[in-house]
């Protein structure tokens, strides 16, 4: 294992002194916005991490080695090539054997962050059952991964590119809490509102922290979805949304994208239509989750540590 893991030095320290730490994806980097906003951001939810007291670990696979912490360098080139391979479970070993660079989504994050022992992780949004997934059978491999992986992922619901209903049914069948994050309402990631409730309210990170303890200490695995509603002020209209994710969906079915496609050009569909507005309000609700994450990793570090007292 050791040799296709390799730590930062700010993560390696962290370990060490048993700092609360933080996982962050890097497909949103390197395929879910574009450059510079995607560089820019990533260092921003970084510092927003270390200001809680928490250490951040973004997570990519760079010529064949997984990274858990990238240095200025890594994150500015991962921003900027164009042959990085947006990584899922499946691609993984390829990539890993081929020396190869690649940008891993939540599914793999969550491999990744299990390896480094990282309890938590921050990002945007998760994948999930796509529309008319009866047909086509895009299911993301992020639902599988959470039923799996024991990392809490903090995102911000579901998008409507996705069928929300059906996300919801494939998590309850893994056995996946949803919690809303002082929200009864699941959030759909531009709005801070769906018609779907979570399964559960938790009102702070020391609730959230303790039921990830709860769950974890009886040997309950897999992951668990922390849905943090984007801030009132950068929220978008929800007519207005669902009608460009409608036509951004249409185009995607006339021009024939499918697979791993599908999810990144939908992103660059909506970012299209709303004139960058999307991108914007993707910024904001990334930070907003990055508060939220430093502060449940550094309550459950905190549980840990009076648990070996
Ligand atoms: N949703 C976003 N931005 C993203 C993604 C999802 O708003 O960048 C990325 C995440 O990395 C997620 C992946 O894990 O897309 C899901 O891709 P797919 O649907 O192909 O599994
Ligand atoms: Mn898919």
């Amino acid at each position: 294992m050791e040799s296709y893991v390799e730590f930062s030095e700010e993560v390696r320290e962290a370990r060490k002194k048993g700092q609360a730490i933080v996982a962050l994806e890097s497909t949103i980097i390197s395929h879910g916005m574009p450059y510079p906003q995607n560089v820019r951001t990533a260092r921003e939810v970084e510092d927003i991490i270390r200001s809680k007291g928490a250490v951040p670990a973004t997570i990519a696979i760079l010529n064949g080695k997984i990274k858990i912490g990238l240095s200025q360098e890594e994150l500015e080139y991962l921003g900027q090539a164009t042959g990085v391979i947006k990584a899922s479970r499946r691609d993984i070993p390829y990539i890993l054997a081929s020396r190869k660079d690649g940008a891993t989504t939540v599914a793999a994050t969550m491999i990744c962050a299990e390896i480094a022992d990282i309890p938590v992780f921050v990002t945007g949004g998760i994948g999930g059952v796509h529309r008319n997934a009866e047909v086509t059978m895009d299911i993301s491999a992020d639902l599988e991964e959470l039923a799996v992986s024991n990392v809490a992922v903090v995102c911000a619901g579901a998008k409507s590119i996705l069928d929300i209903g059906l996300t919801l049914e494939y998590l309850e069948t893994k056995g996946v809490p949803v919690l809303g994050y002082q929200t009864d309402s699941l959030p759909a990631f531009y709005t801070r509102t769906s018609p779907y409730s979570v399964n559960n309210k938790v009102e702070s990170a020391e609730e959230t922290a303790a039921l990830l303890k709860a769950k974890w200490d009886i040997g309950l695995k897999g992951g668990v979805v922390v849905a943090n509603p984007i801030p009132e002020e950068d929220a978008m209209n929800e007519s207005e949304m669902t009608s460009i994710i409608e036509r951004a969906l249409k185009e995607a079915d006339e021009q024939g994208i499918k697979g791993k496609e599908a999810t990144p050009f939908l992103l660059g569909k909506v970012k299209e239509l709303t004139h960058g507005r999307s991108l914007k309000a993707n910024i904001a609700l990334v930070k907003n989750n990055a508060h939220v994450g430093a502060d449940i990793a550094v309550r459950f570090a905190r549980l840990g540590k009076v648990e070996a007292n």
